[in-house]
């Protein structure tokens, strides 16, 4: 065997052994600052058209077997050109696209300016879904476990400057029990219904298992030697003075001489500074960030942290701007509170869907759901059911709209699921949602999970430890997840700052039947209050309503039906919220797609808007009240 064999024999070992979550030796997470240009920094996004070959082959392997990394991926069959980002499913005609399960290859080539000879060059991706390995030029450069997460990778020393290189994606979307979310591949074995080797992947959660690369690919320099690599800001306040405490993290090797930090205001003042790499600043008569709700002539007030550092041999120098707001959050038993002041969440939950792009960023589409999400009057969403896009939560740290920013823990409803191996990929998404958010004045809680089976008594343990971790690495968000589980005799909410519910009285329990939601729902929302004595958001609640779909009196699936069932949630709201409830979001922004299933008609219609971003009557409704909200008249009127 020559050293060759071995080396190859080495990589595979990595590549399907170690979807690794890299920690530096002193515990550090790595930075994952967003990719920004400055004096010392480019940015070229390899977005567009990229070659694109699914793996078919019986054993899902051919494609390693063959070893598609190591030549241009039209020499092993015929490519089809797929946009990035984007998902891929619902782009071709091709069935076998859509439904494909396991490994999608994605490939394209660009020249690497001769500008850049001097630099350190990173390789960055957004968002791939699920388990990705990335090769430059043949040489495996990075593998990540996760679909909604940014990774990267220093690929200098593998790419050709002042010439051609190509990067090769290989991205599973198998989902299986220690994955998050969860799944299960499924074998059929009766050869009378099903050829030899027949598999389905099932899910536990109730959207598309869209897959891709969903965000996206660039390619950033800094400095050879003497970068940022990450930023750390926390912030409080006193009367008028800002309180504004950073560390900045360089990447290791090489001390910084001079380092110089600025807090730049809106007007680009510099109005505090330091030359340390970790200092508190105050800052006098300070603009608070605030949601556009509390404060609408300076909704979403951002500062930046502009920071400088200088090499020993002052031939290097990196800057950075790292945007942040000054605010804080609190809760008590029976409130939420932004900035001291009381904070009622006008809320609404969305997903990252839409026709043909699937979950693919889309700057018209993210302009179009905040035009939307203004028109409606919301101050607050929950990133239901995983990270959003980075560009999203720049849209709400800019307009003031409050983010409880979810993990992707949805559908752990299995024994199986709350394995120990399971327990540490979690842990280690939350420490990535973590370094990429941590820095954002929209996100007001993290959020573990979406309804997981907390009444399973595994649960407990289980979710300590999430929050525990989330709470080591930030003691200043409140935490919580989704609980859609009974007051009785769930194991977890016991260790939330805020109680969040998901409910469907009238829908999937006593379904048509409104007269009793009122009843049912104050006698849940009081039980969860005397229980654990913490302030209750609904965090879902709908009904599948058809655009289009009339009948008086009300009928399932109905327009009339989506309006009465939010209206009687909406009175047992009014009457508690004077009491402990602090917050609702209907379940959804808009419709999206689902699996295909004898449930769901072409997707989940539980949306305000259609797919399309145009609304059912359901919007007016949640627009008149929350616009009575906003006004001060909470004399809520009848539609
Ligand atoms: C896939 O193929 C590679 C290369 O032949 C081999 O090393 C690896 O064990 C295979 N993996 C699986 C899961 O079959
Ligand atoms: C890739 O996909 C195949 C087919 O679903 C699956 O058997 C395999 O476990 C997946 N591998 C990884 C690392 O996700
Ligand atoms: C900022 O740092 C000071 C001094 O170390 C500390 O007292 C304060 O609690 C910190 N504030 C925040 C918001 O972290
Ligand atoms: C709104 O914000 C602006 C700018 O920060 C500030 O001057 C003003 O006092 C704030 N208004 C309220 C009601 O907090
Ligand atoms: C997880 O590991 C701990 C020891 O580290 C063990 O006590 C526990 O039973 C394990 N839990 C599960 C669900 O496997
Ligand atoms: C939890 O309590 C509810 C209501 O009392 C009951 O219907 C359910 O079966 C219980 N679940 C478990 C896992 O004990
Ligand atoms: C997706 C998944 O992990 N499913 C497993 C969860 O636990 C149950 C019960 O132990 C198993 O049967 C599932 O296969």
């Amino acid at each position: 065997m020559d050293i060759c064999i071995h080396i190859k024999l080495y990589t595979f070992l990595q590549l399907f052994l170690s979807f690794t979550h890299v920690t530096h030796s002193n515990g550090k997470l790595p930075g994952m600052l967003y990719p920004r240009d400055s004096e010392s920094r480019s940015v070229r996004h390899l977005d567009g058209m990229w070659d694109f070959l699914i793996d078919t082959s019986p054993s899902r392997n051919l494609s390693f077997q063959q070893q598609w990394y190591s030549h241009p991926l039209r020499m092993f069959g015929e490519v089809m050109t797929i946009p990035v980002p984007a998902s891929y499913n619902d782009i071709t005609i091709d069935k076998q696209v859509r439904d494909f399960v396991g490994w999608a290859w994605y490939e394209r080539t660009y020249y690497v300016d001769k500008n850049w000879d001097q630099e350190r060059i990173v390789l960055r991706i957004d968002s791939a879904h699920y388990n990705s390995i990335v090769w430059v030029n043949g040489n495996q450069v990075m593998t990540h476990e996760g679909g909604h997460l940014p990774f990267e990778a220093d690929v200098t020393s593998q790419l050709t400057i002042g010439g051609t290189n190509r990067v090769t994606v290989a991205l599973n979307n198998t989902l299986t029990p220690t994955t998050l979310p969860p799944g299960t591949i499924q074998y059929q074995s009766d050869t009378n219904k099903y050829p030899p080797g027949y598999f389905v992947q099932n899910l536990q959660m109730d959207f598309f298992n869209y897959a891709g690369i969903h965000r996206h690919v660039t390619l950033y320099t800094t400095p050879k030697s003497a970068y940022i690599e990450d930023i750390d800001i926390r912030t409080s306040f006193q009367g008028s003075t800002g309180t504004v405490n950073y560390t900045i993290y360089n990447a290791g090797q090489i001390g910084f001489v001079q380092v110089r930090v600025d807090v730049i205001d809106k007007d680009g003042n510099s109005v505090a500074h330091s030359n340390q790499a970790q200092d508190t600043l105050t800052i006098r008569n300070a603009n608070l960030w605030w949601p556009y709700t509390m404060n609408s002539s300076s909704p979403g007030y951002l500062y930046k942290l502009q920071v400088s550092v200088t090499s020993q041999s002052h031939s290097e120098k990196d800057i950075y701007r790292q945007p942040f707001g000054i605010r804080t959050v609190r809760v008590t038993a029976t409130q939420l509170f932004i900035n001291d002041r009381a904070f009622y969440c006008q809320g609404i939950n969305k997903h990252e869907d839409a026709d043909i792009r699937g979950k693919g960023l889309d700057y018209a589409l993210i302009a179009r759901d905040f035009e939307m999400l203004r028109w409606l009057g919301v101050n607050c969403f929950r990133t239901s059911h995983y990270p959003y896009a980075e560009e999203i939560m720049d849209m709400a740290d800019q307009t003031g709209i409050v983010v409880i920013d979810e993990s992707p823990g949805v559908g752990i409803v299995n024994d199986n699921n709350f394995s120990n191996k399971s327990l540490e990929h979690h842990k280690a998404v939350m420490s990535e949602m973590f370094q990429r958010d941590k820095n954002r004045p929209a996100v007001i809680f993290w959020s573990v999970a979406n309804e997981p089976k907390s009444t399973n008594p595994l649960a407990e343990n289980y979710f300590r430890e999430v929050i525990e971790h989330v709470r080591s690495l930030d003691a200043s968000r409140p935490v919580t997840f989704a609980c859609n589980q009974n007051y009785a005799n769930d194991t977890v909410v016991q260790f939330v700052d805020v109680i969040l519910v998901n409910r469907y009285m009238a829908w999937y329990s006593d379904v048509s039947h409104t007269e009793l939601i009122q009843r049912q729902l104050e006698y849940d929302l009081r039980g969860w209050h005397a229980k654990f004595n913490k302030p209750l958001i609904v965090s879902e609640y709908g009904a599948d309503t058809i655009a289009g779909f009339h009948q008086e009196p009300s009928f399932v699936f109905t327009e009339e039906y989506q309006v009465e069932f939010l209206q009687e949630y909406h009175t047992t709201f009014d009457k508690l919220r004077g009491e402990f409830f602090v917050g609702e979001m209907p379940w959804n922004f808009a419709d999206f797609m689902t699996v295909q299933g004898i449930t769901r008609v072409v997707g989940n219609k539980k949306g305000l808007l259609t797919r399309q971003r145009q609304p059912k009557a359901s919007a007016h409704l949640i627009r008149d009240r929350y616009m009575r909200m906003i006004t001060g008249n909470t004399n809520i009127c009848r539609v």
